[in-house]
Parts: structure tokens; C-alpha cells; sequence
């Protein structure tokens, strides 16, 4: 098994059916990735030490889920200078506003970047962290433009069904 660069913190294991989107696609990229729940809130310690020594441990980038009052990428993002991609889970009664505001709404010095909310979200982490490690890597590249290519693709066979569905 290949050392992880992919670092995936979510805030409970209620958040696994969107960030299992985020996983799914990284592996397709043959990008390795660990994920763990860790909490801002309910295990603030843990979180501020994972994030501390996530460089160092060979991480590049780190993806984190995270629903309510969502601090969980501010709170890593607080701890390392590695670039943070955060997703605001869409959890009731508020459904991801309040998730969405608290991860977005950093003050200036902390970047986290914040993606769409829910599960579209999670795709777009796994490729915005899969397009910083193309930064550095021709190969990874590559396959972002195939995976851009099955995108064309897919629109065209649509344009091609719509003729049936609209009569
Ligand atoms: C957040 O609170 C988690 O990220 C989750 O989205 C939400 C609810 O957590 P659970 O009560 O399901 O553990 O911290």
C-alpha cells in the first residue's frame, strides 16, 4: 500500500456517505488517501495534532467534511500550511447553510478552500486535491484531462438521448 498524500478528516462517521464520493474519486486517480473522523469540537486536541504533524508525515493536501457549526477546516487549517479543501456537509435542520458559512467565512491569513455543499462537494475535493498534485506530477495530469474527456463524452451521448426523450 503506497504512503498516503491525501489526508481526509471528517467530523463524525455520519459524514461518511459524502466524503465516500471524495474517497471514491481519489482512488479511481490511483491517488493514495487516509481518512479518519476527527472532530473540532468533540476532539479538538487530536485534530490540532493531525494536523501538526501531517506535513511530516508526507501528506500534501488535506480534505475535511464536516456539517453544523462547521470549524473543522478553519481548526486544521489553523495548524499546517498545507493546502486545506474543505466540504460543508449538508446535515438538518439548516441543511449545509450553516456548515457552509462557517467553513467559508475564514478571516484573512487561514485560507480553507470551500467547495460546493453535499456530495457535489466532495467530488470537486477530490479533484481540486487531485489538481494540486498535478501541479507536480505529468502523469496525474494525464489523467485529469481523460476524466475532462469522459465529461465531453458524456454531455455528447445526453445531446444524443435528448432527440428521444423530446417529442
Ligand atoms: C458535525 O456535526 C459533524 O461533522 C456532523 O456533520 C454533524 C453531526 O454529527 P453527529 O451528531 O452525526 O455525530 O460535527
Amino acid at each position: 500500500m503506497s504512503q498516503p498524500v491525501v489526508g481526509i478528516l471528517m467530523g463524525s462517521q455520519s459524514d461518511a456517505g459524502v466524503m465516500a464520493e471524495c474517497t471514491r474519486l481519489l482512488s479511481r486517480f490511483g491517488v493514495p488517501w487516509e481518512a479518519r473522523v476527527s472532530s473540532a469540537h468533540r476532539t479538538p486536541a487530536d485534530t490540532a495534532r493531525y494536523a501538526s504533524e501531517a506535513r511530516a508525515r508526507g501528506l500534501k493536501v488535506i480534505v475535511v467534511g464536516a456539517g453544523m457549526a462547521a470549524h473543522l477546516g478553519g481548526a486544521v487549517a489553523a495548524q499546517t500550511t498545507l493546502p486545506v479543501v474543505a466540504v460543508p456537509i449538508d446535515v438538518p435542520p439548516i441543511n449545509g447553510l450553516d456548515a457552509l458559512l462557517s467553513t467559508v467565512q475564514m478571516p484573512p491569513g487561514i485560507p480553507v478552500g470551500t467547495m460546493a455543499v453535499g456530495k457535489a462537494g466532495a467530488r470537486n475535493a477530490a479533484l481540486f486535491a487531485v489538481q494540486i498534485l498535478a501541479t507536480h506530477d505529468a502523469d496525474l495530469a494525464a489523467r485529469l484531462d481523460a476524466h475532462r474527456q469522459e465529461m465531453v463524452d458524456g454531455v455528447a451521448a445526453q445531446q444524443d438521448a435528448l432527440a428521444g426523450l423530446l417529442k
